[in-house]
């Protein structure tokens, strides 16, 4: 697909596979630090305990309490991710989606190696990731590059296309702001949901409207992703809340 298509694309769906987007050899390099960075449990992590999805261990006593979920801080973590999610080729097909050539990388949110492992993954309900996001403009772009397959199997993505242009009333949402699966206009809404298979290397780049949700990892073997969210560097992070707790990079 060219530029173009793709911008056409992530405008309509909100979303946007970009096949191959990472050779087989930087695939390699960036998900050999990855597991490293997981078998040796280098901190910071967020473990399935702590965000307590559904599936996930209930206490720090319980069975695979120490299992990691995000490898956080993904840029200060290892220089091959901060200069990959940096890079040229990253830039390139950020600028036409986000509309600027300057553009900024956020430390603050996602900035993370994403990890889904057998035996104690939890389940990500519906959501939008600007809930918890704060910026001039709800106009941010995540890039998840996947290290690994992506399945159903092993708890891929599903997304609802075109979602990012819904505004919908705030009874639709739990307290903490995902989609209430008991409604039945939230029940009509989640049937157009699709999955997003991805064989390691491809990237989805999706707007921080999509909703989107995953599931559990039910293979013998881990899911890794490399996750980072951008910014028009004009699209400033207000002041005073989590967005604007570390300094962007800019690209
Ligand atoms: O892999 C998952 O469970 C989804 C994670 C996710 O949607 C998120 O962190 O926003």
């Amino acid at each position: 697909m060219d530029r173009v298509g793709l911008k056409a694309t992530f405008e309509e769906q909100g979303y946007v596979v970009v096949p191959s987007f990472a050779d087989g050899p930087t695939v390699e390099v960036l998900r050999a630090i990855a597991e490293e960075h997981l078998i040796t449990e280098l901190a910071p992590i967020e473990y399935e305990v702590d965000v307590q999805y559904p599936g996930a261990p209930v206490d720090d006593n319980a069975p695979g309490a120490n299992t990691a979920r995000r490898l956080l801080q993904a840029c200060s973590r290892h220089s091959a991710f901060r200069d990959w999610a940096s890079s040229d080729s990253v830039k390139a097909v950020l600028s036409p989606l986000l509309g600027s050539d300057a553009l900024e990388l956020s430390q603050c949110h996602h900035n993370c190696v994403m990890t889904k492992q057998p035996g104690f993954s939890s389940a990500t309900l519906w959501h939008q990731d600007n809930r918890y996001w704060s910026f001039d403009e709800q106009n941010l772009v995540s890039l998840w590059l996947a290290l690994t397959d992506e399945n159903r199997a092993n708890g891929c993505l599903r997304v609802i296309p075109g979602s990012h242009r819904l505004t919908l009333d705030p009874g639709r949402f739990d307290a903490t702001l995902f989609l209430r699966p008991d409604l039945p206009e939230n029940k009509q809404l989640l049937e157009q949901s699709v999955l997003v298979t991805l064989t390691a290397g491809d990237a989805l780049l999706f707007h921080s409207k999509l909703f989107h949700a995953a599931g559990r990892n039910r293979t013998e073997d881990t899911k890794l992703s490399l996750v980072f969210t951008y910014h028009a560097a004009s699209n400033r992070p207000i002041d005073a809340t989590r967005s604007a707790k570390f300094p962007g990079i800019a690209l």
